[in-house]
């Protein structure tokens, strides 16, 4: 048996670039639902952003997936302390969907199906930093994950990529989620630990 001092996995710990003070590597991908899964089929997922004047962008699946598409490669953080590394998503960024609307509002909700909300300022789905994937890992999002298609907002704690994402509400004041009125933080950013609040 060898001896190793106490210091030495703490120090590793800290050392593992791109994972945030607080948090742990994880190399599976654990379920976080807070109910039951809902499954709806592409033919009837629809995403839909509303703006704060009252306008609407919807899109079908076919028109959707038609969109650009973009391959990501991003870490992920839960704020139960498990990070993951590296991980593959193919998607449409947030900037090619609110390009198709009209707004100045500088904050939104995520809605999805089930009945999940959380908060997220729009400055946080711009400028290549949020998409709405719909492929983990080079196959079909899978139901428990999210699927057909999820937020993903890989810079913000994990509890903000709402799964089973059916649209955003473009909003001028900022306000609570279903998380966020439950403790969790308005923003969650992981590397200032905004947590709980
Ligand atoms: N619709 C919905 N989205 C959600 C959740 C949820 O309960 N419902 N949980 C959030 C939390 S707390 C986390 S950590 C991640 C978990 O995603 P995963 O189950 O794919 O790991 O989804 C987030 N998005
Ligand atoms: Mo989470």
């Amino acid at each position: 048996m060898g001896i190793i001092s106490p210091g030495f996995f703490g120090r590793r710990r800290r050392d593992v670039p791109g994972l945030p003070p607080g948090q742990h590597l994880t190399e599976d991908f654990p379920v976080l639902s807070a109910g039951p899964t809902p499954r709806i089929r592409e033919d009837e997922w629809e995403f839909t952003i509303r703006t704060e004047a009252g306008g609407a962008h919807r899109w079908s699946w076919e028109e959707f997936i038609t969109l650009p598409q973009e391959d990501v490669t991003v870490d992920i953080h839960c704020v139960t302390s498990w990070s993951k590394l590296g991980t593959g998503w193919r998607g449409v960024s947030l900037d090619t969907l609110l390009d198709s609307v009209e707004s100045t509002a500088e904050y939104s909700m995520a809605h999805s199906y089930g009945g999940y909300t959380t908060n997220v300022p729009v400055a946080d789905l711009r400028d290549g930093k949020a998409w709405i994937v719909h492929q983990f890992d080079g196959s079909a999002l899978a139901a428990e994950h999210g699927g057909p298609a999820r937020l993903l907002i890989p810079h913000l704690y994990f509890w903000k990529s709402a799964k089973w994402v059916r649209g955003l509400e473009l909003l001028r004041h900022d306000a609570p989620g279903f998380w966020e009125s439950n403790g969790y933080h308005l923003h969650g950013d992981p590397w200032r630990e905004e947590r709980y609040w």
